[in-house]
Parts: C-alpha cells; structure tokens; sequence
C-alpha cells in the first residue's frame, strides 16, 4: 500500500474530505506502526541516558523526516489540498524540558539512533510539564501545560516497577517513545509514571498539595521548590526515576546474560546534571540485594556510570540535607554513608567529601567519585571546571575528566525548520552534508558568488516574513535581532533591555539609528525567580511603550514572544540576523542555541563564553562580534570582590540615564512599581553577573554589527561562512566522541 492509500484507509475517508485534526491523527499512527516495524539497534552493551528532561518538541515531521516519508507525504497532502503545515500545528508540543539541557538530550537520541547505537533515554511522564506562561499586565503568568492527548506519541507498556519510599510503596508504569534515527534504525525513549496521578488536585495557576504524592508525582517537571515540601516532591520524583530506571537496566541485561558483576560490559550509564544522581547508590542497593557484596557492588557501578556537568552556578549544583534523604529514601542513607566514609579514609581534603560537616549530601560528589568520567560541554566550560570549580577533584582524577562540546541535530535544526536553506545547500554541495556535517565546509567555495549570496538573503528574508505571518506582526525590513533563551541574571536579558533604553532614548533626543531593529526575546522564568520575573516585566513594559510611540518605532520595535518552546524556536531561528549570546563569560558552560543561529546563517553577537569561544575560532574574526570582560578576567573580579556597579552607575552618565528610566514615569505608567524599583536597585548596587561592566563594549560592538549589516554583500558573505563552518556542532559528532573516549559501544 502506498502512503495515499494507507492514510485514507486509516481515515475510512477521502483526504481530501478529512479535518486536519483526522489527518494528524492517522498521520501520527501511521507513523507509529512504520517506526515500531524498524529495526531496533541492538549490541552487547547498552548505553542509557538518565536525564530529568526531554525537550523532544513536536515528532510527526521530525519522525518522517527521518523515516524517509517527509517530501512524499507532503506532496500527497498537497494533491489534496492539504497543508503540512497546518497538520503540524495540530500536534501538541511534548511539555517534558525546560532548557538547554533537556534539548541536548533530545538532540543526543536523535543522534545516537542516527549513527545506529544502542543507547535508550530513560526520564519521566509529566503530564502538565513545565509550566505554560502567560502575559497579563505585562506581567508572567503560570498555568499547567498539559499536553498528553487521547492520540499520542506514548505508547503505555506492561512493564511495571515497584517503588518504595518511607511509607509508601507505589508502581512505576514505563511508556515508550519510538526514537527514529535518520534513515537507520530505531531506539527508545522510556518514560516512568505512576498510574495514580490526577491532574484536577491543581488549582489556582500551577498550586496543588505538594504532599500527596500519589497524585502530584508525575505532575509538573521541577514543581516550586521554594519550601520544604516543593524540596522533598523533587527528591520523590528524582528516586521514582531512577529506582524504576536502574531496575529496566538490571533486568535487561540480565535477560542478555548479564551475571552482574560483569554489568559494566553490558550497560553504561550517562547520568545528566545531577538530578538523576540518586541511580548511584541505587544501583549499589539493587546489586547487593541480589547478592553482590558491598564493596563488590560500588567497583562494578562504578565502571558503569559517568557524570556529565552543564553549570558552574553554585545554585544550581544541587545538595540535599541527610534529613531529608532520610525523610523519603532511608534504604540509600546507608549507602551514601558508606561512601563518604570511603572517600574520607582516602582524602583528608574536606572540600571533595559527599557529606559535608552541615549533614549535606553534594550530589557532584557521589558522581565525581563514583563514576568513571566526567565532562564539561564545551572545551572553556570544562578548562573552568578543571582549573577552577571542580580543581580539588582534578587534582584527585585528572584522568576522568574530559571534554565533550555540545552539538545539535541538523535534522531538526535545519531539514527541517529550514526547508529553503536545505533546498540551496542540496543543489549546492549534494546531500552529504546531511551524514557527514564536516561536508559542509564545501560552501566556502561560493564564498565569493554572488548568485549564492543573493539567494542567501532571498531565502532569510523569506524566514523572516513567514515569522512575521506566525506572529502576527508586520514586517518591515528591519534587522532582527533575537535573544531566546531561559531568563537568567547571567544570561544578561538586561543587558539587552539596558540597550534598548539607551537606543530609545537616543532616537527621542533625536539620533536616528542608521538601521531599523525588530528585538525579539523568548524567555520563561523559573516561578520563584523574582528578579528573572521583573527582567521580563521591564522587558514587556519597553514593548508597550516603544511600540507604541510613533516616534520610536519606525526604527526600533520590541517583541517578547509568549510561552517560548521548541516548536517558536524552530520559526525564529531561520528568521535571524543577529545571534545574542550575551552571558558574562564564565557562567553559560555551553549554549547550543548558538550554534542553531549560525547554521540557519545568523552572525554571533556575544561574549567569550562557552562554545562561542569555539565559535569565534572557526569563523575567525570577520564573521563575529565579540565583545566584554574574559573569563579570567571576571573570575578575578569575583576572586577580589572588586566589582562595584554604583560606581558604573554613578560614572557612566548613558548607563545612569537608562537604569533611571527603569522607574520613569513612562515606564511606572504601563508597570508596577514594586518590581520595577526591586529591579533597579538590584542592578545598582548588586548586579552578580556584571551587565555594567559590560554595557560600553556591548554597545559598541552592537553598533558595529548593525553598521556592517547595511552592505548586504558583505553580511551574506559572514552568514555564508557561519553555515560552512556550523559541520563542527552537529551532534552527530558530539556523540561520536561520547561514544569513542566514555561509551565504547
Ligand atoms: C538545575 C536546577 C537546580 C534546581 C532547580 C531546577 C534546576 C533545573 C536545571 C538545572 C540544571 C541547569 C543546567 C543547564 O541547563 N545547563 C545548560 O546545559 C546546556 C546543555 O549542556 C548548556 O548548553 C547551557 O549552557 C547550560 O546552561
């Protein structure tokens, strides 16, 4: 049966006579039955990627892309009358991520079943997600994301687990989610819940009983954790995941031969940020139940696991106190205890103990000392974690550290949202760019073609006009600056609102910009993240009022897109000039939003940090802007807690001027006070990460940028060589290195 045939037998229909909502549907089981016929990879040794987040975004197209079906499907669609891109808009986006690192791992099973590995994800079901975010009053506001419907891309299994806390004993229930590699075979993405949960115990925006956990446990991803129980939820969740994962690996490998103590040779472990920790002591648990003795038990996790770190922000390396593992996971105290005791009897050093004087458990640790590797995402982020951050454990293990730098999937991130710059790519260079991204270096050949560059700025202007039709804004033909990405003080989203201050108040003193700019944010802010809260509200705040001054917007315009996804990125990144990558250097350990920008042609405006770092060495100096304090410089700064923003603010008279007009009587007019005023005043006499020491550079370099974007040649010439030299971040080649130096599979 050929696709036309088999939609409409699933339709008992013409296509042509079905809704785009039956589409979907028989689009979507379709779709289903073709991955679950694929051949599943299959090896000795296993690799299982533990991680609290997914960020998969919407399948249906990634799926046949990646099945081969895409242009064939398309065109059956088109033959009757249908839309492609009216059935995507039906799927609901998978709410199961909040940022970078949940989309890696997205990023990372798509690769490793591309390059055929056996390698499965194992995470959780939330149903509500992270939570939906809502402007009112210019303000965020946040409601459940729930995003499960009756067709769905989960697939309920038998396989059950039981799970036991102090007190209360329950079912982990696995559903699976078929991962298609790119014309190859297929793996899986398993995700435990628990049958009991019950969506209606939430009320109010995202409150509910933070203490019924057999209703609230697969809710929300990272529910509020400004009190104790918020606390104890999150340690419940994060025992549920790798209780119920350590046993599916346990009885997988047992069922291929497995005797135990030779688990290292059929399972490896890569255990994502510290949130899945808990599988350490687990696993050593399990095993010595089943009959391995202790110290047996510790060796054999030991080679199994490894550890990959995506920050250096002290608040976000998590530590639990001992009374609170005692409250919901007894059975690994023990554990736990047993393993601090071994690192004490071997290092005096206090600094790399796991319990620490305080009865607090450093999960880092457990993974430091009980793994093999250890890997920092990009080569600047793990250099700081070796000299810096994590130097008493180098010190220790030089040999467990190593480097992996990020990469993204170029079938998402380009096939796919970039449909035009394929198109040229493939009648450019061939398709072997789509196995083999090094291949796209072969566009520097056209560097100098002046048919290629002009189709170049066709195909962004096309991305940007489609982006405008998506968001129902007007294009004129301006330069679309665009910064998406968590809202964080260290991602410096004030930084860039402190410019478009300065910019509004220059054009109402009557400089006119020599080019119009459109500045598009995306940002969520953590719910209990006050001043990432009011960093969005000024932001909003500046949209209402320079959008509407008639004065003002015919050269400058604000867009802050609501509820920022997946799905949003994939419409904004083609559509871009400017890249923001602004972070105070030292703080973002990689980004890969970068790297999106620079294949789909935008050019890097950002700091020394993370793989911009790497970046900037691949397209040398022409085809980036680089600007602000380096990473020595500014750990330095924090060494010597000699960094004062009142004196910035007090010396620099365009930098007073914009942080004055934060209360103006503009801004307090479509605001609110409070959070306005609380802004202020953390800027000036705090400011953490150092948006002021960085204000004059940022401005220039910007001015830079937008001056060099007038000669439209020379632009479509940086653009060019941003995509050539984007071959390096896919992460087909990430995890070739994860799989050649950690996995060996
Ligand atoms: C930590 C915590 C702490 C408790 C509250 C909830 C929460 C949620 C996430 C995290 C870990 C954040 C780490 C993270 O997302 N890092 C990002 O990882 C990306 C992939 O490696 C990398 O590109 C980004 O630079 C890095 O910020």
């Amino acid at each position: 049966m050929n696709i036309q045939e088999t939609l409409q037998q699933k339709l008992g229909k013409e296509i042509a006579q079905a809704s785009n909502e039956e589409i979907y549907g028989a689009l979507l089981s379709m779709v289903q039955e073709m991955a679950g016929e694929k051949e599943r990879t299959d090896s000795k040794k296993k690799l299982y990627y533990i991680s609290a987040e997914f960020l998969i975004g919407k399948l249906l197209s990634n799926n046949m892309i990646n099945l081969g079906i895409f242009n064939e499907v398309k065109d059956v669609l088109a033959q009757n009358g249908k839309n492609i891109a009216e059935i995507e808009e039906v799927e609901p986006e998978p709410s199961l991520g909040n940022g970078g690192l949940g989309r890696l791992a997205a990023c990372f099973l798509d690769s490793i079943a591309t390059l055929g590995l056996a390698g499965d994800g194992v995470g959780l079901n939330y149903h509500l997600g992270l939570f939906k975010q809502e402007f009112k009053n210019n303000l965020q506001r946040e409601t459940p994301n729930p995003w499960i419907e009756e067709k769905s891309w989960l697939k309920k299994t038998d396989v059950v687990y039981p799970v036991s806390f102090k007190g209360l004993n329950v079912n982990a229930r696995m559903y699976d989610i078929e991962v298609t590699g790119y014309n190859n075979k297929t793996n899986k993405l398993h995700l435990f819940d628990i049958d009991s949960v019950d969506e209606t115990i939430v009320e109010d925006g995202i409150a509910f009983n933070k203490e019924d956990i057999e209703k609230n446990l697969t809710l929300f991803l990272y529910p509020d954790d400004s009190d104790e129980n918020g606390r104890l939820l999150r340690i419940y969740q994060q025992y549920f995941m790798v209780s119920a994962g350590a046993q599916l690996i346990l009885d997988e490998c047992t069922a291929k031969g497995c005797n135990l103590h030779d688990l290292a040779d059929y399972a490896v472990i890569q255990i994502n940020d510290t949130h899945p920790t808990m599988v350490i002591p687990e696993l050593i648990r399990l095993l010595v139940e089943r009959g391995l003795d202790m110290d047996e038990a510790i060796e054999v996790v030991s080679k199994t696991c490894a550890y990959t770190n995506h920050t250096i922000l002290a608040e976000a390396l998590e530590k639990w106190p001992v009374y609170y593992l005692k409250k919901v996971v007894p059975q690994l105290m023990p554990i736990i205890e047993v393993l601090d005791d071994k690192v004490r009897r071997k290092y005096e050093d206090e600094s790399v103990s796991i319990i620490d004087r305080n009865d607090t458990v450093h999960m880092a640790h457990i993974d430091i000392h009980y793994g093999f590797s250890v890997n920092g995402v990009a080569s600047l982020h793990t250099e700081i974690l070796k000299e810096t951050e994590l130097n008493n454990f180098y010190k220790i293990y030089p040999e467990k550290f190593n480097n992996k730098t990020n990469g993204i999937t170029f079938r998402r991130w380009l096939l796919h949202c970039n449909p035009a710059l394929t198109e040229l790519l493939d009648e450019l260079i061939g398709e072997g760019y789509k196995k083999d991204a090094a291949e796209l270096e072969k566009l520097l050949a056209f560097k100098d073609d002046d048919k290629v560059l002009d189709r170049l700025v066709e195909i962004k202007h096309a991305n940007k006009e489609a982006l405008c039709k998506y968001l129902e804004e007007t294009q004129g033909d301006t330069i679309f600056d665009i910064q998406i990405k968590r809202l964080h003080e260290y991602k410096r989203q004030q930084l860039n609102a402190l410019y478009i201050i300065d910019k509004y108040l220059e054009i109402k003193a009557g400089k006119i910009p020599a080019a119009p700019v459109t500045a598009i944010f995306g940002a969520k802010a953590a719910p209990a993240y006050v001043i990432a809260k009011d960093i969005i509200h000024l932001i909003l705040c500046l949209q209402e009022i320079i959008n509407n001054d008639p004065e003002v917007s015919p050269y400058l315009k604000v867009v802050m897109v609501e509820n920022y996804n997946v799905t949003k990125a994939e419409k904004l990144i083609p559509a871009c000039d400017i890249s923001e990558q602004i972070s105070l250097a030292s703080k973002e350990a990689s980004g890969t939003g970068n790297m999106k920008f620079m294949l789909n042609g935008a050019v890097t405006l950002g700091t020394e940090d993370g793989a911009n770092v790497e970046i900037h060495e691949l397209v040398g100096n022409d085809n980036i802007f680089v600007f602000g304090a380096s990473s020595d410089e500014v750990i330095e700064h924090y060494a010597k807690a000699d960094y004062v923003a009142r004196d910035f603010y007090e010396k620099n008279p365009a930098i007073k001027a914009a942080i004055d007009f934060i209360t103006s009587e503009e801004v307090l007019k479509v605001g609110e006070k409070e959070n306005l005023e609380r802004l202020q005043h953390e800027i000036i006499s705090k400011d953490w990460f150092m948006t002021l020491l960085d204000f004059d550079s940022y401005k220039e370099k910007k001015e830079e940028a937008l001056r060099a974007y007038a000669d439209q040649k020379t632009w479509a010439k940086k653009t060019l060589v941003n995509i050539a030299k984007a071959g390096y971040f896919s992460s087909d080649r990430t995890i070739e290195e994860y799989n050649r130096d950690i996995w060996h599979l």
